[in-house]
């Protein structure tokens, strides 16, 4: 079995690649909670919709997430009514917000809610959430207050320095079932391409899951997210340096060095390959611009081949 631990759009992209060399059924994403949302009464589990909707087909391929062919007259309707709805739900994504939120209020677990949503698409491969209890990214501001992940990401088009980010509820958060024995059963845990720090971030803070993945730290492998100092999307090298940190496939592999034996690194970045092996991840050079599922299935396939016991 191969476990990915997973964000949003990098991740679905890795997943999709993953799906191409790996049979659906031994495949498991644990999957980032912490940019979950309540709005509008709904609640709204970004990270897990993007991989459902990506590895069903079903995703809008220009955004990198909601539905493709959406129509938006619900948010119209909010707007016209006088409500300031800046974050982007269309009609048919805001079904699967009321179909989420429905049975989470019916006492259903998110775990359970996400396998329905998952099947219902005609996933074969299994999406865990890494906790059904609640977890929020909160994030301070380098001016000053503390904002949601989501007001952050989306109504400030994450246009504003940061100064600190935590994860509100981990402490009370416990790893979802399933998700420490697909760390423990599988034959290689990849963490995919997504931003360390708010999606990966949350994922390693649940407790018993750092724990879970050192104890086989030799079979674990990771995707830099950061190609040439930059992220190919999002704020994740702004953020790393914003927290101190090195906005660097090395400052990557120091994030991840106690639960990985391996980085691949994109051959943009083969000359801090050294520096890499430095931290004591080994470094495996090889493309991680998925451009095409042809792109990302070489890509898993290399990535697992890595660590494969
Ligand atoms: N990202 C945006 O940049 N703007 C949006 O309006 C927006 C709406 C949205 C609605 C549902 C959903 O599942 C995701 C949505 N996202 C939007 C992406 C979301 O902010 C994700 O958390 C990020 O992609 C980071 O993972």
């Amino acid at each position: 079995m191969i476990t990915v631990l997973a964000g949003g759009v990098g991740a679905a992209r890795y997943l999709a690649g993953q799906l191409l060399v790996t049979p659906d059924t031994d495949v498991t994403a644990v999957v980032n909670v912490a940019d979950d949302v309540e709005l509008h009464g709904l609640h709204i589990s970004p990270d897990i919709d993007t991989i459902i909707y990506t590895l069903s087909g079903a995703i809008d391929t220009g955004r990198g997430w909601g539905l493709a062919d959406e129509t938006w007259n619900a948010l119209d309707e909010l707007r016209a009514l006088g409500l300031d709805a800046w974050f982007n739900l269309g009609d048919r994504d805001i079904g699967t917000h009321l179909f989420r939120t429905t049975l989470l209020r019916e006492g259903l677990s998110l775990s359970d809610v996400t396998a329905r949503l998952a099947s219902a698409r005609g996933l074969r491969c299994r999406v865990l959430p890494v906790s059904d209890q609640p977890i929020e990214t909160r994030v301070t501001l380098a001016s000053g207050g503390e904002i949601g992940f989501q007001e952050y990401f989306v109504r400030l088009a994450h246009g504003v320095a940061i100064s600190r980010v935590r994860f509100a509820g981990v402490d009370e958060a416990h790893p979802a079932p399933a998700v420490l024995d697909a760390i423990a059963a599988a034959d290689v845990v990849v963490i995919a391409p997504s931003n360390p720090v708010v999606s990966i971030g949350p994922v390693l803070a649940v407790d018993g899951v750092t724990e879970a993945l050192a104890a086989r730290r030799e079979r674990n492998v990771a995707v830099s997210p950061i190609v040439a100092g930059a992220a190919l999307k999002g704020p994740a090298d702004r953020m790393l340096r914003e927290l101190g940190e090195e906005s660097s496939v090395v400052g990557v592999a120091r994030r991840y060095r106690e639960v990985i034996a391996a980085l691949v690194i994109d051959e943009a970045d083969a000359d801090l390959a050294s520096a890499v092996a430095a931290t004591g991840v080994r470094p495996v050079v090889a493309p991680t611009i998925m451009s095409s599922p042809e792109a990302a299935a070489e890509l898993a396939r290399r990535t697992v081949a890595a660590v494969r016991p």
